[in-house]
């Protein structure tokens, strides 16, 4: 292995000084060195891989997650170079997998992904592996070359001839890096299907060789199936999705749009692949032709008496997709999820503004139907506003007494206090003895909480364990809510690991999500994690341990043997508060998934499903999962 490296040069200190930093620094580089930043180095592989596909050579992508949680990212695309690099006398392979941001130099793609934490260039990867293989099938040949923490440890070597083209990238990382190096399906399942989404015509392949499953991702409607998927089991309008596309000075632009019987707003945008989470110019762009081109025609067609309709009102039950590709992208805000181009709100503003005035010109009934809808919320709007003065704000969100069932916290900074929202009382009592008061509220909810798909406001206010919530919370919903009042900033769902459990968590999520969207997008959501196997040793030894998935339990088998007892939890109520404090409060030992955007909309596509209107999917959905159903009570 190493006697076939043929030395160092000045060249290659150089090199491992790059990759060095990157091993010394690697926050710097992926973001994190937990979970986050082990799931990046999968997707900055495909990330190349992608810009392959943009540039017109890649058409199919698979990964594959190897039992001992090793990865492949193969593609067809044209296969990373290997002739002599000019400058640096080695093969262009070996510099594009040694050398910080070598990969850009090579030109090709025209929306090369970079910015944010995107585009570090497949070398950084190659330093936070254990190990990599990296195969190439370019010009008739096959080629391979092998690396450990970013060194070669041989040659590139010839392997033969090859008919087709592509790369093939196989990597470990490196558990001296990583806190954990456990990949989870889901991370990598939910960005492969997005990417899909994005990527019309893109075959996107996940094989997680550990459990079996396997999935292919394939959608020749891109974005216009993204948001018919957003959309699904409800209520559409129109029909199909609008659809808009064009390029203007070098920005590629991609919107599609459909209205829902839902009052939330739900705009998801990108930047050359990237979720542009805190928006920015492309969204402003979008939002100004929106507001302005539907109040044009609907004062053309005389649908609108006097004044004009507000942003929100026509952006009120919307779901768009806005999809561009900028060649030089500034990405801005804390976590670099806001585009900053400014020549990219006017491409958009244009756009928008003369394909959906076509649009609109083209399909007078479906504009029509939209007016319509616009108008009801327009009134809503008004009478809300109305009834809200009438009220004088008195009501309950305002200066009204803390919930009797919450055991509040001592401390009253909200940067440092969580609040535990834990099913049914008894967990509860557990909670609240084993918690550390000082920075830890709870408050317990009964089974039933809400209805939040039929219920409407006047009806989810008057419900005693809503009310409780938002109080308890202080923030207010809907357009009284106000950040800046939250009582905790870690707001924790702590629910049985069962079916009810999981139909608790649901609807929460799905109330957050309706009601208190920014404290989602704050991150202020969390879910907490109780393990679901007690280990206890056999042989009178003591030290109990642990285990919070069945991965894991398998895991520790394989690796410690059978001598233990195991003890499956089925609900919180079975924990001590000692125990619960210890594997699921305790800051110092426990796990919590924060809930993203994502998250809380998957629940609020499922509780769609399953509460909604529309019979059919429902009766559809709980056959299928009848088991899991069996105990739903809505
Ligand atoms: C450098 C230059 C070119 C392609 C790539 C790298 C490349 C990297 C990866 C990583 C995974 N899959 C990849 N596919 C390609 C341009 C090649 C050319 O101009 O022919």
């Amino acid at each position: 292995m190493d006697k076939n490296y043929s030395g160092y040069r000045a060249e290659d200190i150089q090199i491992l000084e790059g990759l060095e930093a990157v091993r010394k620094r690697p926050g710097m580089y992926i973001g994190s060195t937990g979970s986050r930043g082990l799931h990046h180095l999968i997707f900055e592989v495909v990330d190349n891989s992608i810009d392959e596909a943009l540039a017109g050579y890649c058409d199919y992508i698979e990964v594959i997650i190897h039992r001992d949680n090793s990865v492949t990212i193969a593609d067809n695309g044209r296969g990373i170079p290997v002739d002599i690099h000019p400058q640096v006398g080695r093969p262009a392979l070996e510099v594009v997998l040694t050398r910080l941001h070598a990969g850009g130099k090579f030109g090709g793609a025209q929306y090369k992904i970079s910015g944010g934490l995107h585009g570090v260039g497949v070398s950084v990867v190659n330093a936070l592996a254990e190990w990599m293989e990296v195969e190439v099938k370019r010009e008739g040949y096959r080629y391979r070359q092998t690396f450990a923490r970013g060194v070669p440890t041989g040659d590139l070597e010839l392997l033969g001839e090859a008919d087709e083209t592509g790369t093939r990238v196989t990597f470990k990382p490196d558990p001296k890096i990583f806190e954990e190096i456990e990949f989870q399906y889901d991370v990598v399942h939910k960005r492969l299907r997005e990417l899909a989404f994005l990527n019309a015509g893109v075959t996107l392949v996940l094989l997680d060789l550990r459990t079996g499953r396997e999935k292919v991702y394939q959608h020749a409607g891109g974005i216009r199936d993204y948001v018919r998927h957003l959309n699904l089991h409800k209520e559409v309008l129109p029909d199909e999705p609008i659809y808009m596309e064009d390029n203007k000075q070098g920005v590629s632009v991609e919107v599609a749009m459909q209205y829902v019987n839902v009052d939330r707003e739900l705009i998801l945008s990108y930047v050359n692949t990237i979720h542009t989470v805190d928006g920015g110019t492309h969204e402003a762009g979008f939002k100004a032709a929106l507001t302005r081109t539907v109040n044009d025609y609907a004062r053309k067609h005389n649908l609108i008496k006097n004044g004009s309709f507000s942003g929100e009102d026509i952006r009120e039950g919307l779901t768009a997709v806005i999809n561009v590709k900028v060649p030089e992208p500034q990405f801005e805000g804390q976590t670099k999820t806001k585009l900053g181009n400014s020549e990219v709100r006017g491409v958009l503003d244009w756009v928008v503004s003369q394909l959906l005035a076509n649009y609109l010109e083209e399909h007078p009934a479906e504009a029509r139907r939209i007016i319509q809808r616009v108008v009801i919320a327009s009134r809503a709007r008004e009478a809300a506003r109305r009834a809200r003065e009438l009220t004088k704000r008195k009501s309950l969100l305002e200066h009204s007494t803390l919930p009797g069932k919450l055991a509040d916290c001592s401390a009253r900074d909200p940067r440092q206090t969580e609040l535990y929202l834990v099913e049914g009382d008894s967990a509860g009592g557990s909670a609240k003895q084993g918690r550390d008061r000082e920075f830890q509220a709870v408050l317990p909810l009964r089974g039933k909480i809400l209805n939040a798909e039929k219920a409407r406001r006047d009806k989810l206010l008057g419900n005693e364990e809503i009310r409780a919530l938002i109080t308890a919370i202080g923030t207010g919903i809907l357009e009284d809510f106000d950040l800046d009042k939250a009582r905790y900033h870690r707001i924790v769902i702590m629910t049985d690991a069962d079916v009810d459990g999981a139909h608790i968590r649901t609807l929460l999520l799905t109330f957050f999500y309706r009601y208190m969207k920014p404290l989602i997008d704050a991150g202020y959501v969390y879910i907490a994690q109780p393990p679901l196997y007690k280990l206890t040793p056999r042989k009178g030894k003591k030290g109990e341990t642990y285990l919070y998935s069945d991965e894991q339990l398998e895991r520790f088998f394989r690796e410690k043997g059978r001598d233990w007892n195991i003890q499956r939890y089925k609900g919180l109520g079975e924990m001590n508060p000692e125990q619960l404090w210890d594997t699921t409060m305790n800051p110092e030992h426990r796990t919590m998934l924060r809930v993203t955007l994502e998250d809380a909309l998957a629940a609020e596509q499922l509780f769609s499903t399953l509460m909604g209107e529309q019979v059919e999917p429902r009766r559809e959905f709980i056959q299928n999962h009848a088991r899991e159903v069996r105990n739903l009570d809505v």
